[in-house]
C-alpha cells in the first residue's frame, strides 16, 4: 500500500532538486554574462590606516531589481551614513565589507528604507546585496573613501 505513495514522493523530490539546480545554473550563467560585459571596477579592498576625520557624510543608495544607484561614489573618511531605499519589487539589503567584516543593513521590503552607519578610513570598499544571487545579477559595487 505504501509503495506507490513513497515512489511518487521520491520522484517529486528528485524533480524539485533538478529544478532548483537548473535555476541556480541559470542564475550563475546570467551573472557571468553580466560581469563579462559589465564593469571594470576593481574589487580592491586595500585600506590605508589614516586618522579618520570626525565628519559624517550621507550617501543615498537606491536598490532596484537588480542594481544599485547612489548619489555619491566617494566620500571623506569618517562616519558614512548609507541611507538605503528599496525601490524594487523584491527584498534587498546593503552590506559593505569593512576590514574583513561585512556590515549589513536590515533586509528591506519594497518601498522600505533604512540607514547603515559605518566608520571608514581611506580606501576602496566593496558592497553588495546579500540576498542569494542578487550580487551575481549586478547588485554590487565599490565605494571610495578619501
Ligand atoms: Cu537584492
Amino acid at each position: 500500500m505504501l509503495q506507490p505513495y513513497r515512489r511518487a514522493t521520491v520522484s517529486r523530490t528528485i524533480h524539485f532538486r533538478a529544478a532548483r539546480w537548473l535555476l541556480l545554473v541559470t542564475l550563475l550563467l546570467f551573472g557571468i554574462m553580466l560581469s563579462a560585459c559589465g564593469s571594470d571596477e576593481s574589487q580592491d579592498d586595500t585600506q590605508v590606516a589614516v586618522e579618520p576625520s570626525t565628519g559624517s557624510t550621507t550617501v543615498n543608495v537606491t536598490a532596484t531589481d537588480f542594481s544599485y544607484t547612489r548619489d555619491k561614489s566617494e566620500a571623506s573618511a569618517g562616519t558614512i551614513n548609507f541611507t538605503i531605499t528599496n525601490a524594487g519589487a523584491m527584498q534587498h539589503d546593503f552590506a559593505i565589507q569593512v576590514n574583513g567584516v561585512e556590515q549589513k543593513s536590515t533586509l528591506l521590503e519594497p518601498e522600505q528604507s533604512t540607514t547603515l552607519s559605518v566608520k571608514l578610513t581611506p580606501g576602496t570598499y566593496s558592497y553588495r546585496c546579500t540576498v542569494a544571487g542578487h550580487d551575481l545579477l549586478g547588485m554590487k559595487g565599490t565605494f571610495v573613501v578619501n
